[in-house]
Formats: structure tokens, sequence, C-alpha cells
């Protein structure tokens, strides 16, 4: 009798139900969770690795066994309000015809300590818990069971298995990369091999995975143009010959136009879009914040796909600095740097870095973040650390907007960097 194919819509709508019928039996639940940010790249390598493992498991029983349930769950780090600020993400789902309500959102997972022990949790797209995670799910460092990453290695949960931080373009590369080995469908040269692949094709849509595994990479790498490394090459080849007939160069543009397609977002939206908290423990400041001393501090940074001087014009100087108070306030923010990236007419690909202290004129902090504002700065205009930053104005406690011409430097740069400024 022929088997149905379980496609990923079908996955994510079992797996939904699974994780409702099984939330009274925490014991048997592992998270994928992508980073904060709930960019393309961590959501696509979540739901993919999720789907992945699943077709190992039910691959490695004898094939008259009955399915096995799902207990490997996606995880968007994100609340599902805010599914709607990346049309990017929206349009893939309607591709794959994935309802919302059939999603995992961060906040739909509320468990009590005891609970918590028996979860386990596999990060996928960053390799240290943030503190959304951290009060949500951790309760151990031996409850992440798995990491698969392509940034800076922070050291942490050294017994997860497999343990996998590569420097790629996308995580997704990593991902995929690594199932398709274990499945058999692909060697380690990024050959696939077609009598493995037709069959877990018979119960598994791999043409439809390669091309949702294709969005991301084409994102992060600018259609093959940046950050592309051998690996993100070889992944490509192989989806394309699992997927064949994908004009990728099309596909590229519609994503990255859905992307950018935040005309119609308030301020705080954009900000929150895609958006990254960094938290600093009992930092040893130096003499100049030392107002801070013995504080956590915050600090905010949102990567943002326009140039700030549109969002200058659309909303007016002032109108934009009240929304980065507000987000900034709501968030127990310090400081909030906001990084573009933008392609210019004549200037090609740019970036551009703004950072503001929170002023909050019924708070304490104000100007503690005024002077923490006033330290990065300078740090970071400090030529060692190469961001290359050039501003034409110097404005204390407002808005401030360099540009920024060490074009390498993404966010995924800055933070390592603010953390050996701050700790
Ligand atoms: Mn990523």
């Amino acid at each position: 009798m022929q088997k149905m194919v379980m496609s990923i819509a079908t996955f994510l709508r079992n797996a939904k139900s699974a994780f409702t019928d099984l939330k009274s039996h925490p014991s048997k639940l592992k998270f994928v969770i992508g980073n904060q940010s709930g960019d393309l790249d961590s959501i696509i390598s979540s739901i993919s690795y999720a789907y992945l493992s699943y077709i190992a498991e039910y691959t490695s029983l004898p094939s008259n066994h009955v399915p096995p349930r799902i207990n490997t769950i996606p995880v968007l780090n994100f609340k599902s309000s805010e599914l709607e600020l990346r049309k990017d993400v929206e349009y893939l789902f309607s591709d794959l015809k994935v309802e919302k309500q059939d999603l995992c959102f961060i906040n739909e997972l509320k468990f009590n300590a005891e609970e918590k022990q028996n979860l386990e949790l596999v990060l996928v797209d960053h390799n240290s818990i943030e503190s959304n995670i951290r009060n949500q799910l951790y309760y151990k460092d031996g409850n992440i069971v798995s990491i698969i990453d392509h940034h800076k290695d922070e050291n942490q949960y050294l017994d997860a298995q497999p343990r996998i931080i590569e420097v790629v373009g996308s995580c997704s590369t990593m991902i995929a990369k690594h199932w398709f080995e274990k499945l058999g469908i692909m060697d380690n040269k990024f050959q696939i091999n077609r009598s493995s692949a037709n069959e877990v094709g018979k119960n598994f849509d791999l043409q439809e995975l390669a091309k949702l595994l294709l969005g991301p990479l084409l994102i992060d790498t600018s259609n093959l143009q940046y950050k592309t490394t051998p690996d993100d090459i070889g992944i490509f080849k192989a989806y394309r010959e699992i997927s064949t007939g994908l004009n990728t160069t099309e596909y590229f543009d519609i994503l990255k136009k859905e992307k950018d397609n935040i005309d119609t977002l308030k301020a705080v939206d954009i900000i929150n879009k895609d958006y990254k908290a960094y938290q600093f423990v009992n930092p040893e400041l130096n003499s100049e914040v030392q107002l801070l001393a013995g504080e956590d501090i915050i600090i905010g940074i949102t990567s943002i796909v326009k140039p700030m001087g549109w969002l200058l014009s659309r909303d007016g100087l002032l109108e934009m600095e009240k929304s980065i108070d507000e987000f900034g306030k709501a968030n127990n923010v310090n400081v909030l740097i906001l990084m573009t990236n933008f392609n210019d007419a004549t200037h090609g690909f740019c970036r551009e870095l703004a950072i503001k202290p929170i002023i909050d004129a019924t708070g304490p902090a104000t100007q503690a973040n005024v002077k923490l504002s006033q330290f990065l700065k300078r740090k970071l205009l400090t030529s060692d650390l190469e961001l290359q930053l050039k501003s034409s104005s110097n404005r204390e406690g407002g808005l401030q907007v360099y540009s920024q011409h060490n074009l390498k430097a993404s966010r995924k740069q800055v933070a390592p960097i603010l953390r050996t400024l701050l700790t």
C-alpha cells in the first residue's frame, strides 16, 4: 500500500497537536529553538531540524512499524502576534500552506520548575541561551542537548551532541548538512545519493524541504554574494539537485522584497522585528559609568533593512526618538543600537550604526544611560575595533547615526565586541 507523503505543513500540524497533548507530560518533549531575532534563518533552521530529526527516527524503524510519535517540536522564538512583522516568513508559510495555528510560539510554552527539569532543548542559530529562554525553559546546562549554529562559539554546554558551530553564511546550511549526511541522502562532499533520497521521498517531501532551506541561505548570503563559504555553495548545489526547476534568483528577489517590506510598520514594530537583547550581569565598568555599578545592563541591538534616513524622513527625528524610548522602556533597555543594512543606488551595499540612550523622564536610569551611551560611542569609534564609524554630527542625549565603513560587521560581530567592552 502506498503511504501518504508527510508535507512540512502536515508535520507542523501534527507537531502542534503532539505538543498540546504532551503539555502535561513534559518529560517527553524536545524543543528546537532559534535565536530571539526570529529571522528567517532561525525559523527555518528550527523547523527543518525538527522535520529532519523526525525523518531520521521514522526511517530508522522497520518499514512495517507504525509511524513514531512526534516529540521534537520547533519553536518560534517570538510572540505569535509578531509573525505579521515578518513578511518573508509569512510568504514562505503561505507557499507551504502552513497555518499560523499550527506553529508553536515561545509565549505558548509555560512550565513550572519541576516540569522544566525534564525538557530537552536544541539550540539552532545561537549557542548560548538568551534571557527569555533562561526564564521560560531553562533548568540546567544539561537540558541543552544539541547545538547547531554559525555564531561565535561561547563555549557553553560542551556535552551537547551534536555540537556543531561553524562559520558559514547561514545556520540552515549546517542543519541540512548534518541531517542529509545522517540520513544517507548526501555524502560529505555534498553529492546526493539518488536511491536513498528517493526512498526517503516516498514518505517525506524533500523537494519542498530543499526549497524551504534555500530561503535563508539566499537571504543570509544575498543570493550567494556575501559571507558565502564552500559549505554554503555545496549545500546550494545539493538543494538544486533535490528541488529541480527552481529559479533561485527569482526566488531570492521575492524573499528579499518581502523581507524589506516594512513600509507599513510603525517604528516600534520595525525596531522589534529583528531585535536581540544582550544582558551584562554585574559588569565591572570603569569609573566613567560608575553610576551603573552593581546593576545589570541591557543593550538592545536591532537590525533594520532600510537606511536611517528613510525612517527619519518618514517619521521625523523627534518621533523616532520617542519610539526608541518607548521600546526601550518596555524592554528594560539601557541603550539601543540600531544597525541598518541596505542597498544604495550609488554606493551599493551600505551599513549604518546608530545609538541612543533610553530616556525615561520618570525613571532613575536616564543619566546612567546617557553616560553608558557616551562610553559605548567612544569605544566603538576607536580604530582597533575596526567598525570604521563616521559621523558628521555629535548629539549627546539623542539618536546618533554613524555610517559604518566596515561592511562585514553585522550584529554577529558587534555583539561579541560589546561583551569584551562590558564584562
Ligand atoms: Mn543565522
